[in-house]
């Protein structure tokens, strides 16, 4: 039997080799949606291939995690050093970092775990090296922090390599909504015109992920690949930053050529020399978004000399959680000021999400 790329690439040629006109339109649609499937199946059959050998488990530690993704030897190891003062084993010859290392960068109040990984090469997606592992901790990374060197600055070929592990990069998820029905058939809708799929296109591929009834909405100019990111559901959306390192070697010669083939930008650093870190402290701090809360006890003033560092988007379990682990089990309620409160001193509950200054006080039951 043919394997699943086999079977893509010839439905691939069968659409090349088919007119497009309306008489052919709902075949081409049928066919497309077959590559779909047949993409589907491949990820299961990967994610299905990871459950054995043993995965890296790295504890959450601090506010927030980056994850140091790069080709073997570019300096992953030493910029961990260099961030946090850990002591990850710096190697002159490849595949030196055998397993997940974490350190803890701090910087404005705020603990960034970062996290040093086995250098990725091609074919990680597909378990190749340790790109399992490596795919494992990128995808529960709050940053991707891509890393390449003056000699291997492929980070477009790194990006594919997460693409194809159901990473996305600086992007947001789809925005589509899907509400199933019991009959009625499949209906579009959208907010604004589809120029790069047919209704006929979309209603097999939901057919193929086994929709039959249902009203979806589409509210951008989707492409097959992000309706088969929506319906596949299990794609992760990360923001990430950029840096080609070792630029105390030859930069000057090699410049122009790393823009034009990574195409996004980056920081110049040297590890070595110390260049560029700061810089890159301060863009992960910015990426990441941080607000600052402001304890205050039940009865006195709220301690507005050190506020509480967290992610932007945190509830006030995260404080909890921060604070100590009792701290979610004895809670009854919190009170808030502030931008996030529909009036000062609201009562809310661990799912309540904060804003930037906002003031926290946290009812307990008593031990
Ligand atoms: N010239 C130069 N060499 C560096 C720099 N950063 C790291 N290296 C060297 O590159 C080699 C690989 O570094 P390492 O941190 O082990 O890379 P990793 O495999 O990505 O973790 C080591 O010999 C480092 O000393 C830099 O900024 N400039
Ligand atoms: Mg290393």
């Amino acid at each position: 039997m043919a394997t699943i790329d086999e079977q893509i690439q010839a439905i691939e040629e069968e659409i090349f080799n088919t007119q497009k006109n309306k008489a052919t339109e709902h075949h081409i649609g049928k066919l497309k949606a077959k590559i779909a499937k047949l993409k589907a199946q491949q990820e299961l059959q990967r994610i299905k291939g990871s459950g054995g050998g043993k995965g890296y488990y790295v504890k959450k530690s601090g506010d927030a995690t980056v994850a140091l993704v790069g080709y073997p030897s570019v300096g992953k190891s030493s910029l961990l050093n260099r961030l946090t003062g850990s002591d990850s084993e710096v190697g002159a010859y490849n595949f030196t970092t055998l397993e997940v290392i974490p350190g803890v960068m701090d910087y404005k109040g705020a603990k960034i775990q970062i996290l040093d990984m086995p250098g990725i090469i091609k074919g990680a997606s597909r378990g190749k090296g340790r790109g399992r592992e490596v795919i494992t901790a990128a995808r529960a990374a709050d940053i991707i922090l891509l890393m390449g060197d003056v000699y291997s600055y492929r980070l477009d070929v790194l990006e594919r390599e997460l693409y194809d592990a159901g990473i996305r990069l600086d992007k947001v998820p789809p925005d589509i909504t899907l509400s199933p029905s019991d009959k009625g058939g499949i209906i579009i809708r959208n907010t604004l015109p589809l120029t790069r799929m047919t209704e006929v296109e979309i209603a097999e591929i939901l057919r193929a992920y086994g929709i039959v009834n249902g009203i979806i909405t589409i509210r951008e100019d989707i492409d097959t690949d992000t309706l088969v990111d929506f319906l596949a559901g299990n794609r992760i959306y990360v923001p990430q930053v950029a840096v080609i390192n070792k630029i105390d070697l030859e930069y000057d010669n090699v410049r122009d050529d790393i823009r034009n083939t990574i195409g996004r930008d980056f920081i110049p650093i040297s590890v070595e020399e110390g260049v560029g870190v700061e810089e890159l402290k301060e863009l992960i701090y910015d990426t990441l978004g941080f607000i600052r809360v402001y304890l205050k006890p039940q009865r006195g003033k709220a301690d507005m000399e050190e506020p509480l560092v967290i992610l932007e988007g945190s509830n006030i379990r995260t404080v909890c959680d921060h604070l100590h682990r009792d701290f979610v089990r004895l809670f009854r309620y919190a009170k808030v000021w502030g931008k996030s409160a529909k009036f000062p001193g609201q009562s809310v509950g661990l799912d309540h999400i904060l804003a930037d200054e906002d003031v926290l006080t946290i009812v307990t039951r008593g031990k």
